[in-house]
């Protein structure tokens, strides 16, 4: 299948400057290149325009900081989405905070009956304006897209919700806010944190999870944040949590999806250059998407 790249240099879903410099991060760590000795016919859409704010402030009567821009661009990224996925091409999304899954999740479900979502990541994004303790949308985009959270979020793309909440697959976490925890109990979504990890090892994390979501779901989602890897493998990041997934393992998920074959579209974020060390997580992201695309050793 044909990949159409798409970069969104948006930093205004969380409060460290920098993030936004991440499609041009993994461009020059060679993503295009890397993809291309795949095979695959890739084609490179460039950047997503972003806005910037006069200020970066929390709009009023909201906790939701720069929430008009943050909706504009992601409605932006939703119609880039839908047009690729309308063309039966394989949308590989740049990031950019993780806000932007908001847009790309918008974009691609209407595609699905029942879209499963793994979400790589420290953290679930579960949460709302009500549940945030930092106002950071970066930290909202999956309640956002079960339906839960401001109408100017939710409603991006004309309908709602986009995802159902026992397509969801959270791997890595060790980092939850009271509400997040809250959410992830009423809704009952399956959740791989270190400790489950770390008991049963990724190989048996990567097997449950790709039969849960091939049994119920016609495509799945990968939201990978770079945070869900260890800092140590992944220093360039806004929010680091010790005690992460390692490279290895980060890599194993990869290939095991890869010979599943059942990612129907990809976005990698929060890598931030000016945080980094010599682009060292940008260059691991890009070798993560090599293995998701099928990159073998021989
Ligand atoms: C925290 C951090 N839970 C928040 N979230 C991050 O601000 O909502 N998500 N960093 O990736
Ligand atoms: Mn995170
Ligand atoms: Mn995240
Ligand atoms: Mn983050």
């Amino acid at each position: 299948k044909d990949i159409s790249l798409i970069g969104v240099p948006m930093d205004l879903g969380q409060n460290r400057r920098g993030v936004d410099m991440g499609p041009s991060a993994m461009r020059y760590a060679g993503v295009v290149e890397r993809l291309e000795a795949l095979h695959y016919e890739l084609d490179d859409l460039g950047d997503i325009d972003i806005s910037r704010p006069d200020r970066y402030r929390k709009d009023d009567g909201t906790n939701l900081r720069n929430l008009l821009e943050v909706a504009e661009a992601n409605a932006k990224l939703a119609e880039v989405v839908d047009e690729v996925v309308r063309e039966d091409k394989f949308p590989l999304v740049l990031g950019g905070d993780h806000s932007i899954a908001i847009g790309t999740l918008a974009g691609v479900a209407k595609h699905y009956q029942n879209l499963g979502v793994i979400w790589y990541d420290a953290h679930a994004d579960l949460n709302t304006g009500e549940t945030s303790p930092s106002g950071n949308i970066h930290g909202m985009p999956l309640a956002v897209s079960l339906g839960i959270g401001h109408e100017k979020l939710t409603g991006i793309g004309g309908y709602e919700p986009k995802i159902r909440p026992e397509n969801i697959v959270i791997i890595g976490a060790r980092s939850l806010d009271e509400g997040e925890k809250k959410l992830i109990r009423e809704k009952g979504i399956k959740i791989y944190t270190m400790h489950e990890i770390d008991r049963l090892g990724m190989s048996t994390v990567m097997e449950e999870t790709i039969h849960y979501l091939q049994k119920q779901t016609d495509g799945v989602h990968l939201s990978l944040d770079l945070d869900g890897l260890d800092p140590h493998d992944a220093p360039g990041v806004g929010t680091p949590v010790i005690g992460g997934l390692s490279y290895r393992e980060s890599h194993l998920a990869m290939e095991m999806l890869a010979e599943a074959n059942i990612v129907t579209s990809a976005e990698f974020v929060e890598v931030n250059p000016i945080l980094d060390e010599k682009n060292k997580t940008a260059s691991i992201a890009v070798g993560l998407m090599g293995s998701l695309f099928g990159e073998k050793l021989l």
